[in-house]
């Protein structure tokens, strides 16, 4: 039976049915960030009463992290989410079935793992997106973590040895924002814009940085990179050009998304379904 899979963005709310792998139905709504997270579920629960009956199972996949079925923001700049919201209980009011909750970016991880990208192999998964996300399937398991942390690779201090700022503050859509329209500098890159070229650089560069950090810590046999900036044009291919400097053994090897903006409701369903988290 299909699982009604929902992910929360700092952008945008996703809502779906999805059966397996396939993505019956989908709908996209802006997430009103000023609205607060009642009238973020209220809004999902109203697109979601089109598939009423439908579905006995709902998974959601957010920005933020999970802790015993409570929402709390990580980066509140990326989502503010009030601290410890009671999401798995909210969402089980307003669609009347059970429901399991994860990260999103974990949720994707997940999701690729099972019918994308890196199907049987250990994995991880970074969302270019608002944020920065990051989730880890090691030996078959999605780490979630003591406190729903595992994965957090945006939180990560850019520099361990100075200062305080973040990877996710130089790495991310809301970065590449601060300089730009983000559409534009990409846009512009690929015309081969030198200027927009170097702007690009400043946020593929750390990210790879950290690649091969995360290379030398866990050896994944791959890195999927999604996410609105992740998956855009000449991204990937510009994180595989700066790769080829690094030795072999500790390249990491960077595959696109398989199923894209996907990725997340997918997963998110598929571990609703086996009740993973
Ligand atoms: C932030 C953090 C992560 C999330 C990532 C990508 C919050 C609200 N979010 O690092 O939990 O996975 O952003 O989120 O603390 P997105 O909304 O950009 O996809």
């Amino acid at each position: 039976l299909p699982v009604l899979a929902i992910d929360i963005g700092g952008t945008k709310t996703l809502v779906a049915l999805v059966e397996g792998a396939k993505v019956l139905g989908r709908r996209r709504i802006e997430t009103d960030r000023a609205a607060g997270a009642e009238a973020w579920l209220d809004a999902l629960a109203g697109v979601a009463a089109e598939w009423e009956g439908r579905f006995t199972l709902a998974g959601a996949a957010v920005t933020g992290r999970i802790t015993e079925g409570r929402w709390s923001a990580v980066n509140p700049a990326v989502l503010p989410v009030p601290d410890r919201f009671p999401l798995v209980e909210a969402l089980q009011e307003r669609l009347a079935v059970p429901v399991i909750a994860a990260n999103d970016a974990q949720a994707a991880a997940w999701g690729e793992y099972r019918f994308g990208a890196g199907q049987g192999l250990d994995l991880v998964f970074m969302t270019v997106s608002t944020g920065l996300g990051g989730g880890l399937v090691l030996g078959g398991r999605l780490l979630t973590g003591r406190s729903g942390l595992a994965g957090h690779i945006g939180q990560v201090l850019a520099d361990p040895c100075e200062g305080s700022q973040r990877l996710e503050d130089i790495v991310s859509g809301s970065a590449l924002a601060r300089i730009g329209d983000p559409r534009n500098i990409i846009a512009a890159a690929a015309r081969g814009d030198t200027g927009a070229e170097e702007q690009i650089q400043a946020v593929a560069v750390p990210l790879l940085r950290a690649m091969r950090s995360l290379q030398l810590l866990l050896d994944p046999d791959y890195f999927v990179v999604g996410g609105g900036l992740g998956l855009a044009e000449g991204f990937i291919a510009r994180l595989r050009r700066l790769a080829h400097d690094i030795e072999p053994d500790y390249r990491p090897d960077i595959r696109a998304a398989a199923l894209g903006a996907e990725a997340g409701l997918i997963g998110i369903a598929d571990l609703a379904r086996t009740q993973r988290t």
